[in-house]
Protein backbone atom coordinates (compact mmCIF):
# COMPACT_ATOMS: atom_id res chain seq x y z
CA UNK A 1 0.00 0.00 0.00
CA UNK A 2 0.98 3.43 -0.72
CA UNK A 3 2.08 5.55 2.41
CA UNK A 4 0.98 8.45 0.31
CA UNK A 5 -2.42 7.69 -1.12
CA UNK A 6 -3.33 6.12 2.35
CA UNK A 7 -3.22 9.52 4.00
CA UNK A 8 -5.35 11.53 1.94
CA UNK A 9 -8.86 12.23 3.67
CA UNK A 10 -11.26 15.13 3.04
CA UNK A 11 -9.24 17.49 4.66
CA UNK A 12 -8.05 21.09 3.48
CA UNK A 13 -5.12 19.96 1.24
CA UNK A 14 -2.56 22.27 0.14
CA UNK A 15 -0.26 21.04 -2.81
CA UNK A 16 3.58 22.94 -3.16
CA UNK A 17 7.00 22.65 -3.46
CA UNK A 18 10.29 24.43 -3.87
CA UNK A 19 10.13 28.09 -4.82
CA UNK A 20 10.39 29.33 -9.26
CA UNK A 21 9.59 25.54 -9.45
CA UNK A 22 10.99 23.33 -12.30
CA UNK A 23 10.07 20.37 -14.12
CA UNK A 24 9.96 18.37 -11.41
CA UNK A 25 8.37 19.93 -8.75
CA UNK A 26 5.85 21.26 -11.12
CA UNK A 27 5.65 17.81 -13.10
CA UNK A 28 4.79 16.14 -9.60
CA UNK A 29 2.66 18.41 -7.90
CA UNK A 30 0.31 19.12 -11.14
CA UNK A 31 0.24 14.96 -11.29
CA UNK A 32 -0.82 14.76 -7.63
CA UNK A 33 -3.59 17.04 -8.04
CA UNK A 34 -4.81 15.52 -11.02
CA UNK A 35 -5.17 12.66 -9.00
CA UNK A 36 -6.98 14.11 -6.13
CA UNK A 37 -9.08 16.12 -8.22
CA UNK A 38 -10.22 12.54 -9.93
CA UNK A 39 -10.98 11.25 -6.88
CA UNK A 40 -12.81 13.78 -5.84
CA UNK A 41 -10.52 15.46 -3.41
CA UNK A 42 -10.44 19.50 -3.02
CA UNK A 43 -6.95 20.91 -3.09
CA UNK A 44 -4.92 23.69 -3.51
CA UNK A 45 -1.85 24.53 -5.94
CA UNK A 46 0.31 27.17 -5.03
CA UNK A 47 3.42 27.65 -5.18
CA UNK A 48 5.97 31.03 -4.57
CA UNK A 49 6.95 32.15 -8.27
CA UNK A 50 8.79 35.20 -9.24
CA UNK A 51 8.02 36.52 -12.12
CA UNK A 52 6.26 33.67 -14.70
CA UNK A 53 6.47 30.30 -14.89
CA UNK A 54 8.95 29.32 -18.01
CA UNK A 55 7.31 28.89 -21.25
CA UNK A 56 9.57 25.79 -21.58
CA UNK A 57 6.85 24.44 -19.14
CA UNK A 58 3.20 25.76 -20.21
CA UNK A 59 2.74 22.26 -21.81
CA UNK A 60 1.83 21.23 -18.27
CA UNK A 61 -1.72 22.12 -16.74
CA UNK A 62 -0.62 25.42 -14.90
CA UNK A 63 -4.02 26.61 -15.08
CA UNK A 64 -4.40 24.43 -11.81
CA UNK A 65 -2.06 26.54 -10.15
CA UNK A 66 -3.94 29.42 -8.04
CA UNK A 67 -2.61 32.64 -6.46
CA UNK A 68 -4.37 32.34 -3.17
CA UNK A 69 -3.51 29.68 -0.69
CA UNK A 70 -5.45 29.74 2.63
CA UNK A 71 -4.03 30.52 5.71
CA UNK A 72 -3.47 27.20 7.21
CA UNK A 73 -4.66 23.63 6.01
CA UNK A 74 -4.44 20.37 7.39
CA UNK A 75 -2.01 18.59 4.89
CA UNK A 76 0.46 20.35 3.14
CA UNK A 77 1.84 17.92 0.54
CA UNK A 78 5.64 19.19 -0.67
CA UNK A 79 7.11 17.86 -3.94
CA UNK A 80 10.99 18.03 -4.39
CA UNK A 81 12.12 20.44 -1.70
CA UNK A 82 14.78 19.58 0.50
CA UNK A 83 14.05 22.17 3.10
CA UNK A 84 11.29 24.18 4.33
CA UNK A 85 13.00 27.28 3.64
CA UNK A 86 12.98 26.75 0.00
CA UNK A 87 9.41 27.18 0.06
CA UNK A 88 9.81 30.64 0.45
CA UNK A 89 6.40 32.36 1.38
CA UNK A 90 4.94 28.99 1.83
CA UNK A 91 7.10 28.31 4.35
CA UNK A 92 5.24 29.78 6.88
CA UNK A 93 1.52 28.10 6.36
CA UNK A 94 3.30 24.37 5.66
CA UNK A 95 5.00 24.46 8.92
CA UNK A 96 1.79 25.62 10.88
CA UNK A 97 -0.59 22.86 8.84
CA UNK A 98 -1.39 19.96 10.89
CA UNK A 99 0.78 17.45 8.99
CA UNK A 100 3.44 18.19 6.00
CA UNK A 101 3.89 15.35 3.71
CA UNK A 102 7.34 15.41 1.68
CA UNK A 103 7.76 13.57 -1.49
CA UNK A 104 11.06 14.26 -2.83
CA UNK A 105 14.61 12.56 -3.94
CA UNK A 106 17.11 15.23 -2.33
CA UNK A 107 19.34 14.01 0.10
CA UNK A 108 17.38 13.72 3.81
CA UNK A 109 14.77 16.54 3.66
CA UNK A 110 14.98 18.32 6.80
CA UNK A 111 11.50 18.66 8.10
CA UNK A 112 7.93 16.66 7.00
CA UNK A 113 6.07 14.54 9.42
CA UNK A 114 5.70 11.65 6.83
CA UNK A 115 8.36 11.71 4.43
CA UNK A 116 8.29 9.62 0.93
CA UNK A 117 11.87 9.75 -0.76
CA UNK A 118 14.36 8.39 -2.21
CA UNK A 119 17.60 10.15 -3.07
CA UNK A 120 18.38 7.43 -5.48
CA UNK A 121 15.34 8.34 -7.98
CA UNK A 122 16.25 10.63 -10.87
CA UNK A 123 13.42 12.78 -9.84
CA UNK A 124 10.16 13.35 -7.98
CA UNK A 125 8.15 12.29 -10.37
CA UNK A 126 9.70 8.90 -10.09
CA UNK A 127 8.87 8.93 -6.21
CA UNK A 128 5.47 10.06 -7.16
CA UNK A 129 5.13 7.10 -10.30
CA UNK A 130 6.13 4.51 -7.58
CA UNK A 131 3.29 5.26 -4.93
CA UNK A 132 0.80 5.77 -7.52
CA UNK A 133 1.23 1.83 -8.76
CA UNK A 134 1.60 0.89 -5.56
CA UNK A 135 -1.97 2.64 -4.94
CA UNK A 136 -3.26 1.24 -7.86
CA UNK A 137 -3.69 4.23 -9.19
CA UNK A 138 -4.91 4.44 -13.20
CA UNK A 139 -2.61 7.23 -15.41
CA UNK A 140 -3.62 9.33 -17.77
CA UNK A 141 -2.34 10.77 -20.85
CA UNK A 142 -2.53 14.39 -18.38
CA UNK A 143 -0.74 12.95 -15.78
CA UNK A 144 1.27 10.88 -17.99
CA UNK A 145 2.78 14.20 -19.28
CA UNK A 146 3.61 15.55 -15.95
CA UNK A 147 5.20 12.64 -14.81
CA UNK A 148 7.29 12.67 -17.91
CA UNK A 149 7.92 16.02 -17.61
CA UNK A 150 10.23 15.51 -14.09
CA UNK A 151 11.50 12.55 -15.70
CA UNK A 152 12.64 14.51 -18.79
CA UNK A 153 14.43 17.27 -16.77
CA UNK A 154 15.69 15.82 -13.89
CA UNK A 155 17.48 13.18 -16.51
CA UNK A 156 18.61 16.22 -19.02
CA UNK A 157 17.21 14.00 -21.55
CA UNK A 158 17.53 10.66 -20.35
CA UNK A 159 21.47 11.36 -20.31
CA UNK A 160 22.62 12.72 -16.84
CA UNK A 161 23.91 9.62 -14.72
CA UNK A 162 20.90 9.67 -12.62
CA UNK A 163 19.08 7.74 -15.91
CA UNK A 164 18.95 4.32 -15.06
CA UNK A 165 17.18 1.11 -15.96
CA UNK A 166 14.30 2.13 -14.02
CA UNK A 167 13.54 5.49 -15.59
CA UNK A 168 13.57 3.82 -19.04
CA UNK A 169 10.87 1.61 -17.77
CA UNK A 170 9.23 4.30 -16.02
CA UNK A 171 9.24 6.44 -19.38
CA UNK A 172 8.30 3.54 -21.62
CA UNK A 173 5.14 2.79 -19.11
CA UNK A 174 4.17 6.77 -19.50
CA UNK A 175 3.92 6.45 -23.18
CA UNK A 176 1.79 3.46 -22.83
CA UNK A 177 -0.68 5.53 -21.02
CA UNK A 178 -0.13 8.45 -23.77
CA UNK A 179 2.56 10.88 -22.88
CA UNK A 180 3.57 13.13 -25.94
CA UNK A 181 7.49 12.64 -25.22
CA UNK A 182 8.21 14.17 -28.44
CA UNK A 183 6.00 17.14 -27.78
CA UNK A 184 7.06 17.79 -24.56
CA UNK A 185 10.69 17.30 -25.45
CA UNK A 186 10.60 20.17 -28.03
CA UNK A 187 8.51 22.73 -25.61
CA UNK A 188 11.21 22.36 -23.02
CA UNK A 189 14.41 21.76 -25.43
CA UNK A 190 13.48 23.34 -28.69
CA UNK A 191 11.45 26.09 -28.21
CA UNK A 192 13.86 28.88 -27.30
CA UNK A 193 12.86 32.95 -27.57
CA UNK A 194 15.17 34.49 -29.76
CA UNK A 195 16.19 36.89 -27.19
CA UNK A 196 17.38 34.00 -24.98
CA UNK A 197 19.59 32.58 -28.32
CA UNK A 198 21.05 36.03 -28.17
CA UNK A 199 22.13 36.30 -24.70
CA UNK A 200 23.12 32.69 -25.00
CA UNK A 201 26.35 33.71 -27.33
CA UNK A 202 26.91 36.15 -25.17
CA UNK A 203 27.61 33.68 -22.11
CA UNK A 204 29.40 31.15 -24.62
CA UNK A 205 31.67 34.62 -25.32
CA UNK A 206 32.56 34.82 -21.54
CA UNK A 207 33.16 31.34 -21.08
CA UNK A 208 36.20 30.77 -19.18
CA UNK A 209 38.05 27.51 -19.12
CA UNK A 210 40.37 26.26 -15.55
CA UNK A 211 42.27 23.64 -16.86
CA UNK A 212 44.09 22.50 -13.50
CA UNK A 213 40.40 22.02 -12.33
CA UNK A 214 39.10 21.26 -15.10
CA UNK A 215 36.31 23.82 -14.30
CA UNK A 216 34.39 26.15 -16.88
CA UNK A 217 32.90 29.20 -15.59
CA UNK A 218 30.36 31.74 -17.51
CA UNK A 219 28.08 34.71 -15.99
CA UNK A 220 24.58 36.38 -16.61
CA UNK A 221 24.76 39.93 -15.01
CA UNK A 222 21.69 41.48 -13.95
CA UNK A 223 21.90 44.78 -16.54
CA UNK A 224 21.18 41.31 -19.69
CA UNK A 225 18.38 40.92 -18.61
CA UNK A 226 17.24 44.48 -19.80
CA UNK A 227 19.71 44.53 -22.84
CA UNK A 228 18.04 41.49 -23.82
CA UNK A 229 14.81 42.04 -23.21
CA UNK A 230 14.43 38.42 -21.27
CA UNK A 231 13.04 37.43 -17.99
CA UNK A 232 15.60 35.54 -15.75
CA UNK A 233 13.50 32.07 -15.51
CA UNK A 234 13.80 32.12 -19.39
CA UNK A 235 17.48 31.14 -19.15
CA UNK A 236 17.69 27.91 -17.31
CA UNK A 237 19.11 26.02 -19.84
CA UNK A 238 22.16 28.30 -20.28
CA UNK A 239 24.11 25.81 -17.92
CA UNK A 240 23.42 22.66 -20.16
CA UNK A 241 25.18 25.23 -22.99
CA UNK A 242 27.80 25.56 -20.88
CA UNK A 243 28.88 22.00 -19.59
CA UNK A 244 29.01 21.07 -23.13
CA UNK A 245 32.67 21.99 -23.07
CA UNK A 246 34.63 19.26 -23.59
CA UNK A 247 37.96 19.91 -21.05
CA UNK A 248 35.79 20.28 -19.03
CA UNK A 249 34.35 17.66 -15.96
CA UNK A 250 32.49 20.66 -13.92
CA UNK A 251 30.68 23.82 -15.31
CA UNK A 252 29.20 26.73 -12.78
CA UNK A 253 27.09 29.42 -14.08
CA UNK A 254 26.55 32.49 -11.73
CA UNK A 255 23.22 34.76 -12.34
CA UNK A 256 23.93 37.98 -11.01
CA UNK A 257 20.06 38.51 -8.61
CA UNK A 258 18.57 42.16 -8.26
CA UNK A 259 20.34 42.79 -4.94
CA UNK A 260 23.37 42.20 -6.71
CA UNK A 261 23.89 38.41 -4.77
CA UNK A 262 24.91 35.73 -7.26
CA UNK A 263 22.87 32.62 -7.74
CA UNK A 264 25.11 29.64 -9.14
CA UNK A 265 24.05 26.25 -10.72
CA UNK A 266 26.78 23.89 -11.16
CA UNK A 267 26.98 20.32 -13.00
CA UNK A 268 29.37 17.33 -13.23
CA UNK A 269 30.01 15.30 -15.55
CA UNK A 270 32.07 12.57 -13.06
CA UNK A 271 32.16 11.28 -10.07
CA UNK A 272 32.74 14.81 -8.28
CA UNK A 273 29.94 15.55 -6.33
CA UNK A 274 28.30 19.01 -6.77
CA UNK A 275 26.07 18.83 -3.84
CA UNK A 276 29.08 18.86 -1.55
CA UNK A 277 30.39 22.36 -2.97
CA UNK A 278 27.10 24.21 -3.08
CA UNK A 279 26.34 23.02 0.86
CA UNK A 280 29.88 25.03 1.09
CA UNK A 281 27.12 28.33 0.08
CA UNK A 282 24.19 26.95 2.06
CA UNK A 283 22.55 25.55 -1.35
CA UNK A 284 22.16 21.88 -2.26
CA UNK A 285 20.78 19.53 -4.61
CA UNK A 286 22.49 16.26 -6.16
CA UNK A 287 25.49 14.71 -6.59
CA UNK A 288 25.24 15.70 -10.45
CA UNK A 289 23.06 19.15 -10.29
CA UNK A 290 23.30 21.88 -7.92
CA UNK A 291 22.54 25.19 -6.86
CA UNK A 292 23.30 27.79 -4.19
CA UNK A 293 23.01 31.96 -3.67
CA UNK A 294 25.65 33.73 -1.97
CA UNK A 295 26.58 37.33 -2.01
CA UNK A 296 30.22 36.80 -2.58
CA UNK A 297 31.55 38.25 -5.82
CA UNK A 298 32.16 35.84 -8.49
CA UNK A 299 36.07 35.94 -7.89
CA UNK A 300 35.38 34.70 -4.75
CA UNK A 301 33.07 32.33 -5.83
CA UNK A 302 35.26 30.41 -8.54
CA UNK A 303 38.56 30.75 -6.22
CA UNK A 304 36.21 28.59 -3.58
CA UNK A 305 34.80 26.24 -6.25
CA UNK A 306 38.26 25.58 -7.67
CA UNK A 307 39.43 24.56 -3.91
CA UNK A 308 36.48 22.40 -3.47
CA UNK A 309 37.20 20.36 -6.72
CA UNK A 310 40.75 20.29 -5.69
CA UNK A 311 40.19 18.87 -2.49
CA UNK A 312 37.83 16.11 -3.57
CA UNK A 313 39.79 15.32 -6.56
MN1 LIG B 1 13.84 17.18 -8.79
Amino acid sequence: MSELFNNIGNSSNLITGHINPDGDALGSALAFKLILDSKGISSDVCFDIKGNIPSNLNHLPINLISNNAMNKYENVYVFDCGNSERLGSLEEIALKSDQVIVIDHHIEPSFGDIQVIDSTAASTTQVLYREIISADIEIDKNIANCLMTGLITDTGRFQYSNTDYEVFQIASKLMLSGAELTSISDNIYGSIPMNAIKLQSEVLNRIKLFDDEELVVSYVLHEDYKKFNIESSEIDFLIDSIRLVKESNVALLLKEQDDKSFKGSLRSRTKLDVQKIASLFGGGGHKAASGFSTALSMDEITTKVKNAIRSQA
